[in-house]
């Protein structure tokens, strides 16, 4: 989509700074950390939040847990535990309208519902 800025970041029209990067999925972290460990972890593929994909997007965002794993360990965060989710419409929070997943550790975290 022209006007997103997770499609653009995915396209190399803005910078991000990745920490991974296969055929489907791109991660890089997120430019206003909540955490001190703050990696999103998106589809290419424009799907604007969980509730829209589709069939054929399952196995990609099953992949994205598997990434988000693989970068708390080779970001030395597995041990001391980490958080990941994806917010869906606004009422949770959601800005970007590219389905991401928010890969959060480095510190303890607030626990949710509070
Ligand atoms: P959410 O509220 O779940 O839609 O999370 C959107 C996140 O995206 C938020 O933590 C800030 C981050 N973000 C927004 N614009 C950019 C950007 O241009 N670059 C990066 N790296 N992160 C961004």
């Amino acid at each position: 989509m022209s006007d997103c800025i997770f499609c653009k970041i995915v396209a190399g029209e803005l910078p991000s700074k990745k920490v991974f990067e296969n055929d489907e999925i791109v991660a890089f972290h997120d430019i206003q950390p909540a955490s001190p460990i703050h990696v999103l972890i998106i589809p290419k593929k424009h799907i604007p939040s969980l509730a829209d994909a589709q069939a054929e997007d399952w196995t990609t965002i099953g992949q994205v847990q598997a990434v988000a794993a693989q970068i708390a360990r080779e970001l030395d965060i597995e041990e001391s535990g980490y958080r990941v989710i994806t917010n869906v419409g606004a009422n949770a929070g959601q800005i970007v309208h590219h389905i991401h997943y928010h890969l959060m550790g480095g510190a303890r975290l607030a626990p949710l519902g509070v």
